[in-house]
């Protein structure tokens, strides 16, 4: 067992009374109340956070109003670039520091803390930093007619919406955290973020080192609280772009408050019940290893990870006995052991929605469905047997490390299961008859396909979900529409 050392600038940053973000400082409201920030693997208090009200959410706002009219209209999209990266240098620095910030507030462990959650946030906020030059309209011909000779052009602009507001869950908060604000501000925004009240350090440390990566005060601010701060945020005038990950029920109640807010733009990325269907051509002792990392990764808690396996019928049999003996020998433990694979769950209201699906699954558990008796929101990976697909178990997100596992005698039969839901983020196909393959993928309902993979994120890819799993797409280019206007000009000469 190596246990990581606290490092001492962390637990002082812990040990600090938190405020807000704003215009590049600290603001305490000390009549606001405290919410205390939970380590899951121990229980313990390790910080308290503001929880932000009206005042507060406004005059993050206007600071971010102020400095998208003021400071960052002027700054040109190199720069934007140039800052962008410096941010990405100075994660990458700080690294340990919030990595061990996100595993002592989420519970995931130190190792996915340092190489999925940090290391991604520096790819991306990179990846980011390299869109600021590459906005542009385009040049049309009308098809007008010309009557005494006259010529018509048209040329489109994209212009920022102006101030958005990231809402952000406690699975990745840094990572989705540097997904919105990489966004705004690689196309000319500013932002005001609203982490998850359960994690919110990393985002709180991640705003300081902005400022010193040289992007101007009120460009990246940061208020702190529960879903009634986010309320205030959508109801703000000034803020003109919604972009939340979450839940679906938040998901749907913040899309409805942002229609009723004058249509204020909205992209929303939300839940799954995502299927990884394994044909029969597949070796299980090839695939298991991947699929079983890919499913419990940060114990499931993963919006595009896999709860359901669709197992082709003359698999079935030894799949499922060699998955469940690679789950009973995950290690579970504290997240802060490098040996350990299998940490607690993020928080108490998640571990208590757990354990309600543990406790309906239990006629049907194959391997795991304990809670363990210790200190910490701790249960077992577990794999849960289905036979009807109207089964809770089959039809509802757990997002949490219950995977369900049933049989498929042919492709009609297999695609129909698994489009049976009313989520749609992703899903996958084991196999390597690629001819198959290729006629599986347009059938499938998801907004991501991965082949002889699950759960890998990439910068150059657009993601978002289908269905209630979602609308709109991040990365790639494909969230430079979310964030910008599209300004026609015609022009007649
Ligand atoms: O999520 P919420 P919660 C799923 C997972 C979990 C469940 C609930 O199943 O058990 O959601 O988790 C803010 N207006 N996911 O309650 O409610 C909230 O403060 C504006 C899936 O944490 O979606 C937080 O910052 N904001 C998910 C953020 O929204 C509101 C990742 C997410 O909270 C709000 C996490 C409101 N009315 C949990 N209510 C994924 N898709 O990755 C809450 N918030």
């Amino acid at each position: 067992m190596s246990t990581v050392q606290i490092l001492e600038n962390v637990q002082n940053f812990m040990n600090r009374s938190h405020g807000h973000f704003i215009h590049g400082k600290t603001v305490q409201n000390t009549h606001e109340s405290r919410i205390n920030i939970i380590n899951p693997a121990t229980e313990q208090r390790v910080a308290t956070i503001a929880d932000a009200d009206q005042a507060t959410v406004d005059q993050a706002v206007k600071s971010a109003h102020d400095a998208f009219v003021n400071a960052w209209a002027s700054v040109s999209p190199y720069e934007r670039s140039l800052k962008l990266n410096k941010l990405a240098d100075l994660v990458e620095q700080h690294s340990e520091e919030l990595a061990q910030l996100e595993t002592l507030t989420s519970g995931k462990l130190i190792m996915i803390s340092r190489h999925l959650e940090v290391a991604q946030t520096v790819i991306f906020l990179r990846h980011f930093a390299s869109c600021a030059t590459k906005i542009h309209g385009q040049t049309i011909q009308p098809s007008l007619p010309s009557m005494q000779g006259e010529k018509y052009t048209a040329v489109t602009l994209r212009q920022p919406v102006g101030v958005v507001a990231g809402i952000i869950p406690w699975n990745f908060s840094l990572m989705i955290g540097a997904w919105k604000i990489g966004s705004a501000l690689t196309t000319g925004c500013t932002i005001v973020v609203k982490p998850s009240e359960f994690t919110s350090l990393s985002l709180l440390r991640l705003a300081e080192l902005a400022l010193k990566a040289g992007i101007p005060a009120g460009v990246i601010n940061v208020v702190t609280g529960t879903g009634k701060t986010g309320q205030y945020l959508i109801d703000s005038p000034l803020v003109k772009k919604i972009s939340f990950t979450g839940s679906v029920p938040t998901g749907i109640s913040i899309g409805k408050q942002a229609m009723h807010n004058d249509l204020k733009r909205v992209s929303l990325e939300l839940g799954g019940k995502n299927a990884a269907a394994i044909l029969p051509d597949v070796s299980i002792d090839e695939i298991l290893p991947l699929l079983i990392q890919s499913t419990f990764v940060h114990q499931g808690q993963v919006c595009a990870a896999p709860e359901r396996f669709f197992v082709h019928q003359s698999k079935y049999d030894e799949f499922v006995e060699k998955a469940a003996q690679i789950l009973k020998q995950l290690k579970i433990g504290s997240p802060l052991d490098e040996s350990v694979v299998f940490g607690p769950l993020s928080n108490q209201p998640h571990f208590e929605k757990v354990k309600h699906y543990l406790k309906m699954a239990q006629d049907q558990i194959i391997t795991g469905g304990h809670v363990i008796d210790t200190q910490g929101y701790f249960v077992e990976p577990t794999l849960v047997k289905v036979e009807n697909i109207e089964d809770p178990l089959f039809i509802e997100e757990t997002f949490g490390p219950i995977v369900t596992v049933i049989p498929f005698e042919n492709e009609v039969e297999l695609i129909s299961m698994m489009n049976h839901s009313r989520f749609g983020l992703s899903a996958s196909i084991w196999s390597n008859d690629l001819s198959k393959v290729f006629r599986l993928i347009p059938q499938i309902e998801a907004g991501s396909i991965w082949v002889n993979m699950h759960t890998f994120l990439d910068p150059a890819v657009p993601f978002g979900g289908v269905k209630a799993s979602g609308v709109g797409r991040e990365f790639s280019d494909a969230f430079i529409d979310d964030y910008t206007e599209l300004k026609s000009v015609m022009i007649r000469y």
